[in-house]
């Protein structure tokens, strides 16, 4: 009896130990998972944090999100930060280098809620994202991007006048800078364009060289052509030759 009573307690003892163990492991174990269960929290971060993604990230979203086609090239995306209105935010205007003639063009404007709304989306591949030259034009702040388009044997420079008006954005007018035609042979070109807005009308000049298929040698004298546009308000509209024409009559006499 006595050997079985030690045999008992002993085993007691035993169980004791083990459930002591047990518990020590149970708690070591919990710890373990601490840092599983953060890494699961951190791959969805809450939206405080994703609101501090770098700019840059936060734009291709933004793109992704709200932009027409179903891909884009983000890789080729740059960006620029600009006060393009009267409110005191800063626009963003962004652009996809795809290739010699491939691009997209965006215009992000700061809504009331704060959140950066996509205003304006061309295919417009664009070189310098920062525009030039803002006119004021009845007291509307002009932009001008510059696009270049074409195709095997055709590089054309386009520019684009722009404005934003709450938040839309409005383009005004478009015309060739620069244009080169090398498509078929015998009909070789180099097109020279410029423009100029004063006091509300728009100037613009195009003069077209003729050339061999050397694309050096002119082959005719040189033709150069007078457009002119008027700001109706809204965008700029041709000017009649004929009301030009009638001005001019006027003029000399
Ligand atoms: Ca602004």
């Amino acid at each position: 009896m006595k050997k079985k009573t030690i045999t008992f307690i002993a085993g007691l003892m035993l169980l004791l130990l083990g459930v002591l163990v047990s518990n020590h492991f149970n708690a070591n174990s919990t710890g373990a998972h601490s840092p599983t269960e953060r890494q699961v929290v951190n791959e969805e971060p809450p939206a405080s944090a994703q609101a501090e993604l770098p700019l840059r990230d936060q734009i291709a979203k933004w793109i992704v999100e709200q932009g027409q086609r179903d891909e884009y090239y983000l890789e080729g995306l740059s960006y620029v930060e600009i006060q393009l209105d009267t409110d005191s935010e800063l626009e963003i205007i962004a652009g996809i280098d795809g290739g010699v003639h491939l691009g997209q063009f965006f215009v992000f404007d700061s809504g009331a809620d704060g959140e950066y709304k996509l205003i304006a989306e061309k295919d417009w591949k664009v070189e310098q994202l920062h525009p030039g030259m803002a006119k004021d034009v009845e007291l509307k702040m002009i932009f001008e991007t510059v696009d270049r388009t074409g195709g095997t044997g055709v590089d054309v420079y386009e520019a684009h006048l722009w404005y934003l008006d709450n938040g839309e954005f409005k383009e005004v007018w478009n015309g060739w800078l620069k244009g080169r035609n090398a498509m078929l042979a015998g009909s070789h070109s180099l097109l020279a364009g410029s423009y100029q807005v004063i006091e509300g009308w728009l100037y613009h000049w195009e003069t077209v060289f003729k050339l061999a298929d050397d694309d050096v040698t002119r082959t005719a004298p040189p033709q150069t052509t007078l457009k002119v546009y008027r700001f109706n308000g809204e965008v700029f509209e041709p000017v009649e030759s004929t009301e030009l024409t009638e001005a001019g009559n006027k003029a000399v006499k």
